[in-house]
């Protein structure tokens, strides 16, 4: 598929507060697309199989304890050992899906009271996304869809400061999704949304570096 000479897969990522619906919407659209015919993966950050995402999901857990700065970079390495195999699957016509990336990262850490340009810092570098896609919910309202868990974030109090955190990173790649609609409507619209990024990609779209 994609006859222009730098064709390649998109990369495309959904982000939000917890328990905005990012996780079922990400696995559809890959079913999505790989039902059109095209080759998609879903990936999400953290990646907890590698032994850098390992420490993180110990310490989301809350079995062990971390510096702010410390986590803040481990979650910033877990993109970085990913970063090649990514380039490679997009150069290869693979379009992938991202459950999270670097806006969770500045977002959440941002939230704890750390400097913004500090923790955009570490994320200089890595892939930009062609299409961030925010599904926007209340913290309220996410937390009705069956409560929050156990893990370290998931407070009404601090995913409010984290949604306020996200509002300073939207730029001309991000769409912002109504994410309180049934969850067929939304799906709806974002396959509307990322075919149309998929088609821009195989025609050649340049891939570019955060943050620009
Ligand atoms: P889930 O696996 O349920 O999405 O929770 N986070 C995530 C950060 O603080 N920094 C990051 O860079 C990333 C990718 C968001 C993961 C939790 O970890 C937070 C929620």
């Amino acid at each position: 598929r994609g006859s222009s000479s730098n064709s390649r897969g998109a990369l495309v990522v959904l982000e939000g507060l917890d328990r905005c619906g990012k996780t079922t919407q990400s696995s559809r659209l890959v079913q999505y697309l790989e039902g059109l015919g095209h080759s998609a993966e879903l990936w999400r950050f953290p990646d907890r199989t590698t032994s850098v995402g390992q420490m993180i999901s110990s310490y989301l857990s809350n079995e062990s304890q971390l510096d702010d700065h410390t986590i803040h970079l481990l979650f910033s390495a877990n993109r970085w050992e990913k970063r090649s195999l990514m380039e490679t699957k997009l150069k290869g016509g693979t379009t992938l899906i991202l459950d999270r990336y670097s806006y969770s990262g500045v977002a959440f850490s941002c939230a704890k009271g750390l400097g913004f340009e500090w923790c955009k810092a570490p994320e200089v570098g890595l892939l930009t996304p062609d299409l961030v896609l925010y599904l926007d919910i209340s913290p309220e309202r996410a937390a009705e869809r069956g409560g929050y868990g156990c893990e370290r974030y998931e407070q009404i109090e601090f995913q409010n400061k984290v949604a306020k955190c996200y509002q300073l990173l939207v730029d001309s790649k991000w769409q912002i999704i109504d994410a309180c609609r049934p969850m067929e409507d939304i799906e709806k619209e974002l396959q509307e949304i990322v075919l149309d990024c998929v088609k821009r990609c195989q025609n050649g779209e340049p891939l570019s570096h955060l943050w620009s």
